[in-house]
């Protein structure tokens, strides 16, 4: 790990991802002291050290098919196959217009320049800030980011946000494999299950991403 240190701010991008009370201790889904980033990730914002702001919101419709309620006698956090591939079952969450749903009010979401709604085709899930999970026809739908950073002449991404094990790392390997210099910025993601963690890391590596701690 190397310490966080913000080079060439006009082009790049801070992506903060699924930042929303769901995912918070207490909430429908929590990550384990998710609570924590909100302070640091909200000064970060006001500081501005990046040109460009992108955040995500998870943003299911009600029904949702990686909800386990949506699969009779299945149990949240069972993985079953959907579309030819793994799906961890999760409880509700994230659901359209529930208050669990928002964006956290402790961060400063008018340094934004884009929030991206994913997750809302009910049939699949979306994990990355660039494409989608598995569709029932096999592909993995982009969500258009990747052609709205490069078209802003974005070249490095520094990643922060929820959760660590899922949206903030597929985000990240996606944005590598994308071609853009990805940071990870370890001490404001916060997992689901902390078991994760070293997996992660190694993850992160093969896909070229740099893990870096302190706040930039
Ligand atoms: C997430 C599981 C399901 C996340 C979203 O934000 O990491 N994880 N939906
Ligand atoms: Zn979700």
């Amino acid at each position: 790990m190397v310490e966080a240190k913000l080079r060439d701010a006009e082009h790049a991008a801070l992506l903060v991802v699924d930042v929303q009370p769901d995912f918070m201790p207490g909430g429908a889904l929590p990550t384990q002291g998710g609570d924590e980033v909100v302070p640091p990730i909200a000064r970060l914002l006001e500081r501005a050290p990046s040109r460009y702001v992108v955040a995500t919101q998870d943003w299911h419709p009600p029904g949702h098919i990686s909800f386990a309620s949506s699969h009779p006698g299945c149990s949240p956090f069972e993985v079953i196959e959907l579309h030819g591939v793994d799906q961890v079952l999760w409880p509700d969450h994230c659901v359209q217009e529930t208050r669990g749903a928002a964006l956290h009010d402790g961060v400063p979401w008018r340094h934004a320049d884009l929030i991206l709604r994913k997750a809302t085709d009910p049939l699949v899930d979306s994990y990355s800030a660039f494409r989608e999970n598995f569709a029932p026809d096999g592909r993995r739908p982009s969500t258009g980011l990747t052609g709205y950073l490069r078209e802003l002449g974005v070249e490095q991404l520094y990643v922060c946000g929820l959760a660590r094990d899922y949206c903030a790392l597929w985000s990240a390997e996606d944005g590598a494999q994308a071609g853009f210099g990805v940071h990870f910025l370890w001490d404001l993601t916060r997992p689901v299950d902390a078991s994760n963690d070293a997996s992660v890391q190694r993850t992160l590596q093969a896909a070229g991403v740099e893990i870096v701690t302190g706040v930039p």
